[in-house]
């Protein structure tokens, strides 16, 4: 460990420390396009554009939306010192569900939402009284590949999760630069000024491919209270 945090502190000079501790720590879980598990990488070789192509290395995500009881969403800007996309705006929350049994349970995505419920706590301070694993809906499931700057980038089979909850907040500045509660005319409004390149202002690739193929409709859901008529967790959609 010690011989590796030397060799990539040569390589990597500019990587934020905690960043680099949880690149070594976090042993992501690799999968096959069909969401079988196949093996486990390290966060940081799983990122690695060069390795997801030569090696065509998968990994499992998984993305939160929580809307308030308005149905308002809880968006956030990622802190400058994340690795891959700094500062782009993006759903409330993403991570990954880590190589290990609480994480790994199938039944009904029951390990990704045990990681999410601990990334809420980690870059929001959700604390887990207020998410409830069982209150998450897995909605569905897509593939994609997004290059960050760099030598750095996304592969993943990601969870979309939905939860409508009322939460305390209390962001974590290694993770999060800011946080916003948006109605849909508000993202509308941020999809715009994106699109223009006003304010300098990005968004992420993922939560783009969400918003652009599913958002809007599944929205109207959250509103009706009938996510249940949407979920489909056999289909994995490749964007
Ligand atoms: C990875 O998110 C997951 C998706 C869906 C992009 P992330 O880069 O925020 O992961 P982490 O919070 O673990 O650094
Ligand atoms: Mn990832």
């Amino acid at each position: 460990q010690a011989t590796m945090g030397e060799t990539t502190l040569a390589v990597d000079p500019g990587m934020d420390a905690v960043q680099r501790r949880l690149m070594f720590e976090d042993e992501c879980i690799l999968v096959d396009e069909n969401d079988r598990v196949v093996g486990h990488d390290s966060k940081y070789n799983c990122h690695l554009m060069e390795k997801i192509e030569s090696e065509n290395l998968l990994h499992r995500a998984f993305s939160v939306f929580l809307f308030n009881s308005k149905y308002e969403l809880l968006l956030q800007q990622r802190s400058a010192t994340k690795v891959t996309f700094p500062l782009v705006w993006t759903n409330t929350c993403c991570s990954h569900p880590l190589y290990r049994e609480s994480e790994l349970i199938p039944e009904n995505a029951l390990g990704v939402r045990n990681a999410a419920q601990r990334k809420l706590l980690d870059e929001l301070g959700i604390p887990a009284q207020d998410v409830p694993v069982d209150q998450f809906t897995p909605l569905g499931r897509i593939l994609y590949k997004a290059p960050s700057d760099g030598k750095w980038g996304e592969h993943e089979l990601d969870y979309l999760l939905f939860i409508v909850r009322d939460v305390n907040v209390n962001p974590n500045p290694d993770e999060v630069a800011d946080i916003k509660y948006v109605n849909r005319d508000q993202l509308k409004e941020l999809l715009r000024k994106a699109d223009a390149g006003e304010e300098g202002l990005k968004l992420s690739p993922w939560f783009r491919l969400v918003v652009d193929n599913f958002l809007f409709k599944w929205w109207d859901h959250v509103e009706r209270g009938t996510l249940g008529e949407v979920i489909d967790m056999k289909t994995i959609h490749k964007l």
